[in-house]
């Protein structure tokens, strides 16, 4: 392993951060598969995948069931780079199966960093991760990206298009044998359950808040144009996010072989995902899922879940969103109408083009 390369890093958010980046000579001169050693027999070199927000919940437990194989080297995409570096660390991940560079989605500015810098240590990409979001349940006023979109949908969706859109380019020119691009999506945006069906239900609707651009005074900041309502703003990201997936499925996967999939890992109660909600949610939210409604899984196994749509080699169908039952067991599972409308998507995708700049 070499330190090739030393780059500075800027944050959307203007501070500065200086880091190695491990260019990896194995990664960017041999290709994926070969077939070099003594007994004759195939060998795949590591894969690179990047995960966004690794430092904490889902994220890092992907990125540590994935460095742990040894078969991975995780790019921690995260907004708190020290944060990420610590965890990383305190996780027990090798040291050599991780490198972590600074993202942070609520900047397009940022996102089109982190893509340079990706590209600058010359390392190959062969499956991403969107994993990153935020929850803002309790806040009663909205708030903004840096490009004055709400923040909710800012982040877990609109970050995340502009950079899976720009990075298709990179999955495109990888020579790994399974590629794929992984969007987590989620029960609460799907009204065919009972767990979508609690207020405030995920909607649409005709789209008018996202053609206003979601920012504020004039306009509203709800894709469906209605009033700020932090619970439906991330219910409304994650239908976004499983549209999106679809979206690039049907666009993409014939010509480019990639593989497009999203996924329901459970009920994760106790990530920091709640960490805006009251005191007394978060103390009775966990017990609640493992007694009641019995959907909770540990970080772990989640970590697990989403690691076997990374690698597992019998998860590589193409526009499928996945959950698990009760033996954690896969299966594909059915969307909600809205979550699996091909008109409602194409749509999202044009307006949010227009939105981060693609159009
Ligand atoms: C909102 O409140 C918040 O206002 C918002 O800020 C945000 O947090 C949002 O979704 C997130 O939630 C929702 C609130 C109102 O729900 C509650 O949290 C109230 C809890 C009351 C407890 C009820 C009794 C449960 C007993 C458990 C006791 C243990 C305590 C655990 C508490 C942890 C809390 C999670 O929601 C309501 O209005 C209440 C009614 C919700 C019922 C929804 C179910 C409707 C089902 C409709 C059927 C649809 C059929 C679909 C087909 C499905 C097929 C499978
Ligand atoms: P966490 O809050 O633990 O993790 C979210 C991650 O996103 C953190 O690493 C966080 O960074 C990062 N993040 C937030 N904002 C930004 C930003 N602006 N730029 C870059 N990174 C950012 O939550 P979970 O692990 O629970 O959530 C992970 C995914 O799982 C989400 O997509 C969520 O919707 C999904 N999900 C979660 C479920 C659950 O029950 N928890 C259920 C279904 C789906 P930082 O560490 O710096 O805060
Ligand atoms: Mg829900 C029946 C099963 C079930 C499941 C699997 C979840 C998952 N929830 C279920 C049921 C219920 N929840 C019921 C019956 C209620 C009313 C008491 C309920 C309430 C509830 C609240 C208030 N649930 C919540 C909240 C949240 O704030 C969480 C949320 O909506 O975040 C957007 C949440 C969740 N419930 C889940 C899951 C997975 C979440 C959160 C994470 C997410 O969707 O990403």
């Amino acid at each position: 392993m070499l330190n090739l390369t030393s780059v500075v890093l800027f944050s959307g958010v203007g501070v500065h951060v200086s880091v190695g980046v491990r260019a990896r000579t194995a990664a960017t001169a041999s290709p994926a598969i070969n077939r070099a050693t003594p007994e004759g027999k195939k060998t795949l070199r590591k894969g690179n995948v990047v995960v966004t927000g690794a430092s904490s919940g889902l994220g890092l437990a992907t990125a540590k069931a994935l460095a742990e194989t040894g078969k991975w080297n995780v790019i921690m995409a995260c907004r708190d780079f020290l944060k990420a570096e610590k965890a990383a660390k305190a996780a027990g991940m090798p040291k050599d199966n991780y490198t972590v560079m600074h993202l942070n989605l609520a900047s397009l500015e940022s996102v089109r960093q982190f893509v340079k810098t990706f590209r600058y240590s010359g390392m190959p990409l062969d499956v991403l991760v969107c994993n990153a979001a935020v929850y803002l349940p309790t806040a009663s006023e909205p708030t903004y990206t840096a490009e004055g979109f709400e923040m909710s949908v800012g982040v877990n969706h609109l970050g995340h298009f502009l950079l899976a859109r720009e990075l298709l380019e990179d999955l495109k020119t990888s020579d790994y044998p399974s590629k794929r691009l992984i969007i987590v999506g989620s029960i609460t945006g799907n009204t065919n359950t009972l767990a979508g069906n609690v207020p405030p239900k995920a909607n649409l609707g005709d789209l008018r808040g996202l053609a206003g651009g979601l920012n504020g005074p004039n306009g509203s900041t709800m894709i469906d144009g209605g009033r700020f309502d932090g619970a439906k703003a991330y219910k409304d990201s994650k239908v976004c996010n499983m549209l999106m997936m679809q979206e690039f499925h049907r666009r993409y996967h014939e010509d480019t072989g990639i593989a497009f999939a999203s996924l329901y890992p459970g009920c994760i109660a106790t990530t920091g995902l709640f960490r805006e909600h009251i005191p007394l949610f978060r103390l009775l939210f966990p017990p609640f899922q493992k007694y009641i409604t019995k959907g909770f899984v540990s970080e772990d196994e989640a970590g697990k879940r989403l690691a076997q749509v990374v690698s597992d080699p019998s998860l590589t169908k193409s526009g499928v969103y996945w959950s698990w039952n009760k033996h954690s067991a896969s299966f594909e599972n059915q969307l909600s109408e809205e979550a699996s409308d091909p008109e409602k998507a194409r749509r999202v995708w044009e307006l949010s083009e227009k939105l981060v700049g693609l159009a």
